[in-house]
């Protein structure tokens, strides 16, 4: 008996509540217990972008530009997002709602149903467009995707409820998979509206549930069966993923910015938070009309190197979400040092373009040091382009934004977007648009 004092017991029982009641979302990752020490990173070696698969170096911006950044991108394509279709030939968009009038005279809008297939039966999104009021001369962008619906970004009532699915949370109002009135404004913090239309910057934002809803269904919702061949059930192991399928709904946005007048396609502005930051990336990565590209808090499979396998890591992330990657990408968990790529190769692939960075202290499971590396090691591309990279090689301090080509910052906090951060956002594209 007096083997077993209570005090043992008393250990016993907190050990036995920590495991049920800190159990992941899925049976399988319960064993995962994520590294967050600096000593433990495994020893790696990241791959150079600069050096071709056949061995080769690639020495001139003509040689990166013509021979290793299409190879770059398909190696991403074949083993990590997977590969997506192009723009569908019989795509229309249909001006569903607009004013002159919106917020409080503050503000244009104008809400575009995008047909994929040109027929209401077919799959669709929802894209919200603000411009700012008595937009004349076509105005800068910027474009991201949302977690919770249009709705949700703005209090403004004559936002369409989304009509996708959604995970149920009857608290925040959404009650069998679809969105309440409840709803509207739930991320409002997220999105600095007016603080870009006063910069003279427009704001349009899709749900990403409209391009795919974000559980996994084999692919079965969504757009990927409007893609199917004769036969096919699901994509098959480099085909798109549902990154890959929002990536390319953000394409149609630009598609649709084309035909505005009112909208300035060489100034579009791409930004997306946590795995619409991964996302934002991607879309970057695959289609250059997008200027800038922005990456908040994207860690895993979006800034973060996988190599590290700090917080996250690619065996984790492909057992919580099996439909983000494309089946190739599940050969690498655990084996993150076999990838023929790191993220920092797909931040290169932004290049020359700028690209921004963000992280946050508290937001470990992302990776800050990272989405840090990630940056610098992109650099040298960068530079070979004939532009300057990040500018620094030391990870700045918390909320000591670096705005090179390359930006980065670190703001104190959690895992989120906030009004600082869209501060930085415009402060640094305005600095690359030259507007002063
Ligand atoms: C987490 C996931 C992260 C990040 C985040 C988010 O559960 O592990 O990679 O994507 O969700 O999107 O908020």
């Amino acid at each position: 008996m007096h083997r077993f004092p209570l005090r043992s017991l008393v250990v016993l029982a907190i050990l036995v509540s920590v495991v049920i009641l800190g159990r992941p979302d899925n049976a399988r990752a319960q064993k995962f217990v994520a590294n967050y020490d600096e000593t433990k990173i495994p020893a790696f070696e990241l791959p150079d972008p600069l050096k071709r698969v056949s061995g080769k170096r690639v020495k001139t911006a003509k040689q990166w530009t013509k021979k290793r950044r299409p190879e770059v991108l398909r190696l991403f394509q074949e083993h990590v997002y997977g590969k997506a279709p192009g723009r569908p030939p019989r795509m229309v968009f249909r001006l569903i709602e607009s004013s002159t009038e919106a917020l409080a005279g503050k503000a244009i809008r104008k809400q575009i149903r995008v047909l994929f297939a040109g027929t209401e039966k077919g799959p669709q999104m929802d894209l919200l467009v603000y411009l700012p009021a008595n937009t004349k001369a076509a105005v800068p962008v910027f474009v991201g995707l949302n977690f919770n619906g249009n709705h949700a970004i703005q209090t403004d009532p004559k936002i369409q409820l989304a009509r996708s699915w959604h995970r149920d949370d009857a608290g925040q109002g959404y009650v069998n998979n679809r969105a309440t009135e409840k709803s509207r404004g739930l991320s409002a913090s997220r999105w600095s509206v007016e603080r870009c239309l006063a910069a003279g910057f427009g704001v349009a934002t899709i749900y990403c549930g409209d391009i795919d809803p974000d559980y996994h269904d084999e692919f079965q919702n969504g757009v990927h069966p409007l893609f199917y061949k004769d036969g096919q059930k699901a994509p098959s192991a480099n085909q798109w993923g549902t990154i890959a399928a929002w990536a390319w709904g953000l394409s149609r946005a630009v598609d649709y910015f084309e035909t505005d007048k009112q909208i300035d396609q060489k100034r579009v502005v791409l930004l997306g938070h946590s795995r619409l930051g991964k996302t934002a990336l991607w879309a970057g990565a695959r289609d250059q009309r997008f200027a800038i590209v922005i990456s908040n808090n994207s860690g895993c499979g979006g800034a973060a190197l996988s190599r590290r396998q700090f917080g996250e890591t690619v065996w984790r992330i492909n057992n919580s979400f099996p439909h983000w990657f494309c089946g190739n990408f599940k050969k690498y968990d655990n084996r993150e040092n076999q990838l023929p790529v790191d993220q920092h190769m797909l931040v290169a692939l932004m290049a020359p373009r700028p690209v921004y960075i963000a992280s946050a202290t508290g937001d470990r499971w992302a990776d800050p040091r990272g989405e840090f590396l990630s940056a610098l090691h992109a650099e040298p591309v960068y530079k070979l382009l004939g532009t300057e990279g990040l500018g620094t090689d030391k990870m700045p301090k918390a909320d000591a934004p670096v705005h090179g080509r390359i930006g980065y910052h670190l703001r104190t906090g959690k895992h989120d977007v906030t009004d600082y951060d869209w501060q930085q956002y415009i402060a640094f594209a305005r600095k690359h648009f030259g507007q002063k």
